[in-house]
């Protein structure tokens, strides 16, 4: 199989690994999100491709959700007490990986090359490609304003109600090399269970993305975030309620309208109806074998 997964972090991260573990090395390709990417005391962070790298290679802190296991503080704390920025946390095992990134953004080199060589560090036999090479940076639409996106997620911990998202750079912004190929060549498309609002739109606000997986010739398959109408971690739920005027699977669905087949849904939210076919799954990720089950049931899916 030659699958292809839109991901975001943490439950995207999640699935991506469970589809690794599901399929033979190499029929993988995960596209990530770079709108969350932010600068932290001058680093270029890419959260969301960072926590499918983590969780790809088995470095990820499943308690978190986001950043590695067995993480220390102590550079962070030593910039707070030089009177540095430290609202967005980055621990020192973490930082390795941001300062080779930024050295090498900032010598040119494009953000899918330093993304595959560190892949290819980690001994990935995984394509991990970023949406765009381009800058593309999501704000929230808020009644307080607008916010670049880790400014609400994190400082402003996402409490204030969203109206729109906006995709700055996206109309500009051309596909990453590999992906709008990777897609027409692939068996299968999946959508991870991520927040469409946040993490999935912001990867088909790219045009050539989008029209790539609108032309496809296989099933595209998307995994609802919910379980029992409420996000398992962050706001989903409340966006939905606001922005689409529902948490069912049908709101869910709607999100992706055009763009998937079928949508595996949480027992929790079952029976339901939506404008596509729905499949009944235990979609709670708390461990591996967890991740794995899910995996095969959304292989099995697509075909
Ligand atoms: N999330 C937080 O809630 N607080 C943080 O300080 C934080 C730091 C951080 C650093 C590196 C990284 O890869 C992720 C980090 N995240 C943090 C998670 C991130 O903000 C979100 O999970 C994603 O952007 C949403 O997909």
């Amino acid at each position: 199989m030659r699958v292809v997964c839109l991901s975001g972090g943490v439950g995207g991260a999640k699935l991506a690994r469970g589809l690794q573990d599901a399929l033979a090395p190499g029929e993988l390709t995960v596209i990530g999100n770079v709108g969350d990417d932010v600068c932290a005391l001058g680093l270029h962070v890419s959260p969301d491709l960072d926590s499918v790298l983590y969780a790809l290679a088995g470095l990820n802190d499943e308690e978190r959700g986001w950043g590695r296991a067995d993480e220390t503080w102590r550079a962070l704390e030593s910039a707070r007490e030089w009177g540095g920025e430290g609202w967005f946390q980055l621990g020192d095992l973490d930082l390795g990986l941001h300062l080779v990134r930024t050295q090498s953004l900032r010598a040119g080199e494009p953000l899918s090359s330093v993304t595959a060589r560190l892949t290819a560090s980690a001994g990935l036999a995984t394509s991990l490609l970023p949406a765009t090479d381009d800058r593309l940076r999501t704000s929230v639409v808020t009644p307080a304003g607008s916010f670049p996106f880790q400014e609400w997620f994190v400082s402003r911990r996402h409490e204030d109600e969203v109206d729109a998202m906006r995709f700055e750079g996206a109309d500009a912004a051309a596909a990453a090399p590999g992906v709008v190929e990777a897609i027409a060549d692939a068996t299968a498309i999946v959508v991870a269970p991520s927040n469409p609002y946040t993490s999935i739109h912001p990867i088909l606000a790219v045009r050539a993305i989008r029209e790539a997986v609108v032309a496809r010739s296989v099933r595209s398959v998307a995994v609802s975030p919910l379980i029992g109408g409420r996000a398992v971690k962050g706001p989903l739920h409340r966006m939905l309620s606001r922005m689409a005027g529902g948490t069912s699977p049908a709101h869910v669905a709607a999100c992706y309208e055009g763009l998937i087949d079928a949508l595996v849904i949480d027992r929790s939210d079952a029976p339901a109806a939506a404008a596509v076919p729905l499949v009944v799954a235990d979609t709670l990720m708390s461990s591996g074998d967890d991740a794995r089950r899910l995996a095969a049931t959304v292989l099995e899916a697509t075909v």
